[in-house]
């Protein structure tokens, strides 16, 4: 087994992994950009070091400096946790070159399915349903029509091939929407991945996105934990998943379990993954696997019992899977809520900002995955997730009371988070039936009643006095705690006590909140992909005003209120900072 793990990645899944390290006596090390050099998970670890400046570009993305920390610190191994390099097959190739260890797939499956095409491709060739449409790419829009006409039919769905998530994704109801929606996911494709590459499938009009979590070993042992339903999203991004699924029988997750297994062993592979797809009447295909854990991987460790990143790490150093397919049972039900700083009253825009007071839910069968804390900024550079609430109970009706009991008893001051969202949702009709709460989760009136009150008093206000503080060094790049504790400075002569209290933190523009009257300012920093409104304009409450993309996401910024639009600082192609005027709505 190995002594020494590097982590490559920040927030609650470096936390995640560094846990299980601990468990298995294996040293962690943590890497970090500036504006995380007090964060969690880099106190957390054994050994820290730093990167680079905080855009990822400049930190967590550097395979070099990455690689380089590997060599320095003596770490044998890197888990990539989800996100930033962990579907990178040249990363995966760069490590094994270095000859450090990467806890995941062989670089080959990385991109076998990456690329979305040749994924539908082994599937089909290994027997596995996969949605129908094309495996070949579809070169020009008459080529689709053609093959529309001859054997997909209305509506289609064309999706990029270096996509994934939902990303290049479009519907085109019928021909007149095609042209449209073929450029749309080609032009997506291009800008995300460099592949102006697109597919076809058929449109499933209502389907549930249904997941099943493989692990295979290098000593072709490959067994599924069940499976999970994702099927509460919002814009591609998940919000709400579940194991087991309400919507699947034991005859079915036998079915689809055989699915997953032979999905993985068409590609040659092994570690952690997940075979996503659609189920409709009953009828399952293969959507596209994700080579690495994921966010969800939670609700089948409650259900299951098993610690999937401890099997990614033992696969990892050779060892045999723990257990067989027959070991493997699904015991009660889990809920995962994401706790992400958005607004989901205003479009789910991002909100980062310091957090205030901070106490998570406990007792039993209650678990909280995060990277925050009390004092802690959520950056607008990030991904605005920034916990996981995961609960247990015997099944999907205690679980979702369970589930209610603990977002009742999270407080998180000072921050606009989707708890208000989570307890909504789960106390509807359309959750309690097992729908899939698209009606929901799209509904602009039912989502406005979820609005913030004013926002709380400035935060560090009658904070009590402190002379122990403690710091964080770099010595040659590698970070230490301090504490330094003594006689605060005195400011202005005002003595230890008053110097030592925290001045007042400077308060944050947030999305619709701050500013002049009448003031729209941006929640976040990125680049204006659609200006919808024109000066002088005039726009109902809600109107969609632009969409700025950041973070890969595209951010829909709307009116907080009717009115005129007086001023319009943006333009489409222009880009924005957190805190920069959109536009004055009076
Ligand atoms: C689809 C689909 C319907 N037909 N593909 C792809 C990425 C994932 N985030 C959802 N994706 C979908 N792909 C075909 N051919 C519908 C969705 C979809 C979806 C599926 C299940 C549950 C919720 C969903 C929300 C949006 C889109």
């Amino acid at each position: 087994m190995f002594e020494k793990v590097l982590v490559a990645n920040r927030g609650e899944i470096a936390i995640r992994v560094m846990r299980t390290l601990e468990e298995l006596g294996i040293a962690s090390v943590a890497v970090y950009s500036e504006p995380d050099r007090d964060a969690p998970h880099a106190r957390r670890a054994d050994e820290a070091y730093l990167l680079g400046p905080g855009p990822a570009s400049e930190s967590y993305l550097v395979v070099e400096k990455i690689l380089e920390v590997a060599r320095q610190s003596g770490a044998e191994a890197v888990h990539p946790g989800y996100g930033f390099l962990a579907e990178n097959a040249d990363f995966a190739r760069a490590c094994d070159e270095a000859g450090v260890v990467f806890i995941g797939p062989p670089a080959s499956a990385i991109d076998a399915m990456g690329s979305k095409t040749r994924a539908r491709e082994i599937m089909a060739e290994a027997g596995v349903p996969i949605v129908p449409g094309t495996t070949d790419p579809v070169e020009t829009v008459d080529d689709a029509r053609r093959v529309i006409a001859e054997s997909i039919g209305y509506p289609v769905a064309i999706k990029a091939a270096g996509g994934g998530g939902g990303k290049g994704f479009r519907v085109a109801e019928s021909e007149d929407e095609l042209e449209k929606a073929f450029e749309g996911a080609s032009r997506e494709g291009e800008k995300f991945f460099s592949d102006p590459t697109v597919y076809m499938e058929r449109y499933l009009p209502d389907p549930r996105h249904v997941e099943v979590q493989v692990l295979a070993d290098e000593h072709d042992n490959v067994i599924h934990l069940f499976e999970r339903d994702c099927s509460v999203q919002r814009r591609h991004q998940k919000l709400i998943e579940e194991s087991p699924a309400p919507a699947v029988d034991p005859e079915l997750r036998g079915r689809i379990g055989k699915i997953g297994t032979d999905a993985a062993r068409a590609v040659g592979y092994r570690s952690a993954g997940t075979i996503e797809g659609l189920l409709q009447d009953g009828e399952y295909f293969f959507l596209e696997m994700n080579t690495r854990v994921q966010v969800e991987h939670c609700v089948t460790e409650m259900v299951t019992g098993i610690d999937i990143v401890r099997e990614q790490i033992k696969i990892a150093a050779g060892e045999p899977l723990g257990y067989g397919q027959e070991d493997v049972v699904v015991r009660g039900h889990a809920i995962e809520c994401r706790i992400n700083a958005e607004d989901a009253s205003k479009n789910f825009a991002p909100a980062p900002g310091r957090i205030g007071s901070y106490i998570e839910p406990a007792g039993p069968f209650v678990r909280v995955d995060s990277g925050a804390e009390e004092g802690y900024e959520v950056l607008p550079l990030y991904d605005p997730m920034i916990a996981k609430l995961i609960v247990w109970d015997v099944d999907r009706v205690a679980s979702t009371k369970r589930m209610l009991r603990a977002l009742g008893e999270y407080e998180i001051g000072g921050l606009k988070t989707l708890i208000p969202f989570h307890q909504a949702l789960l106390a509807t009709e359309q959750w309690a039936n097992g729908e899939t709460c698209r009606d929901l989760v799209e509904n602009k009136d039912w989502l406005k009643e979820l609005a913030f009150p004013a926002p709380d008093k400035a935060v560090g206000e009658d904070e009590p006095e402190k002379v122990s503080r403690e710091y964080a060094v770099e010595v040659s790049g590698r970070r230490f705690d301090v504490t330094v504790i003594g006689e605060a400075l005195a400011a202005n002569g005002a003595g230890p006590a008053a110097a030592a209290k925290k001045a007042p933190r400077r308060e944050r523009k947030s999305g619709g909140g701050g500013g002049a009257p009448g003031e729209l300012v941006s929640p976040i920093q990125g680049t204006v992909l659609k200006v919808a409104v024109e000066k002088g304009a005039a726009v109902d409450e809600g109107a969609l005003i632009c969409v700025i993309e950041a973070m890969k996401m595209e951010n829909e910024i709307t009116a907080p209120s009717a009115g005129t639009v007086e001023e319009l600082s943006v333009s489409e192609g222009g880009s924005v900072a957190t805190g920069d005027t959109i536009a004055v709505i009076k």
